[in-house]
């Protein structure tokens, strides 16, 4: 039977979920589990809403690490030829583009370990000049000190995207060049700057639902909520470790996020990348089940997305619209 939810207002926000709770989460009858988020949803946001990301590789590939689903590691033969970071006024026009397209948030990522210092100027010049047009601005550049964090707040940065990827047990099987706890190190640099953090993970690759769970039950117990949280399916690029990976059970897919929603219930939780091979029927079910963000504009930063006709349609399809920024979270989450 239904496994009892512990906490007496199940949409307000907990901090101390156990492994076994969130487990026991995925393990309830799919239409119980997708109506709880749904309902949970509905509490902090407009389930009609769904905020419009875009993403920009603005340093592609070379990458010295070896996480097994990048197309952008320097240790696999994938095809992505390594570029130079790009430069600001470049990006500053692509931004613009993604705005006029629609776009409200712009995300700029860099095929990088960590952000070295001398990066930082170019970088935090993109930054002021996205942040210029009225987007909101995310940036995934790798670990971070916390003084890079800082200058990435004052040069206007909103979100800086850091994923766990995956349950703390399996982390070693998919990324041996960095460990779990040096992400945790870069998302307290990231929360302490005052930036509002973007983390979450993939499936797909090859994981359990415990690793699911533990990569959840990691989220929502880190001393502050993501304020965003993407979930990623894996996009299997031929070349890594990783490209040969059996497809997740669409349904699977559905309870990842709608745990998501409930784990932490006042995230943004985004539909990331994947969706080039979701059904329009899996994409409605992600975001009653508490998706309300995705990335547009038919490139992520080195595979395909959806195009924009095909996103408008869905979107008219299904009721919903852009999210309204001033409902979204305006700051790190706070307890
Ligand atoms: N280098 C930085 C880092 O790893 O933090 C930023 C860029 S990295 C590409 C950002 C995130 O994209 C990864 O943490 C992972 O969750 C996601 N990602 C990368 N390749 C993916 C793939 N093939 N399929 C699904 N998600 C992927
Ligand atoms: C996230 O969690 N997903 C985005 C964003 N953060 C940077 C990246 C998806 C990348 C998909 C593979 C690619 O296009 O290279
Ligand atoms: Fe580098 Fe990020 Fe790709 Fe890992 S996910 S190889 S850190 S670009």
């Amino acid at each position: 039977m239904n496994a009892p939810i512990r906490h007496v207002d199940p949409a307000q926000p907990r901090h101390d979920w156990t492994l076994e709770e969130v487990e026991a989460l995925f393990e309830r009858p799919f239409m119980e589990l997708v109506f709880d988020a749904a309902a949970i949803h509905r509490r902090w946001f407009d389930p009609s809403e769904v905020q419009l990301s875009q993403l920009l590789s603005v340093k592609t590939g070379g990458c010295a690490e070896n996480c097994g689903y990048c197309s952008q590691s320097q240790h696999f033969k994938t095809g992505v030829p390594a570029s130079k970071l790009m430069e600001a006024e470049t990006v500053i026009a692509a931004a613009a583009e993604a705005k006029a397209g629609g776009a409200q948030r712009f995300c700029m990522g860099a095929a990088w370990r960590d952000l070295k210092d001398r990066d930082l100027p170019k970088v935090a010049a993109m930054i002021s000049g996205v942040k210029a047009l009225g987007l909101e601005t995310c940036a995934t550049l790798g670990m971070l000190k916390p003084e890079q964090a800082r200058e990435l707040k004052a040069a206007g940065l909103d979100y800086y995207n850091h994923n766990l990827d995956t349950g703390p047990d399996y982390y070693d099987k998919v990324v041996t060049t960095r460990t779990y706890q040096d992400r945790l190190e870069t998302l307290e640099a990231v929360r302490d700057a005052g930036l509002s953090t973007c983390c979450g993970g993939i499936v797909g690759m090859g994981e359990t639902r415990r690793d699911r769970a533990g990569l959840l039950h990691a989220l929502a117990t880190l001393p502050a909520h993501p304020d965003s949280l993407p979930i990623n399916d894996l996009m299997p690029i031929p070349g890594t470790p990783l490209g040969d990976s059996e497809a997740v059970d669409p349904l699977e897919f559905v309870r990842m996020i709608a745990v998501a929603r409930i784990v932490c219930p006042k995230a943004v939780v985004r539909l990331s990348a994947g969706r080039e091979h979701m059904s329009r029927e899996l994409q409605a079910l992600c975001f009653l089940a508490g998706a309300n963000s995705m990335f547009v504009g038919g490139k992520l930063l080195t595979t395909t997305n959806p195009d924009k006709d095909s996103d408008a349609a869905l979107m008219a399809d299904l009721g919903l619209r852009p999210m309204s920024m001033e409902k979204v979270p305006a700051g790190p989450e706070t307890v």
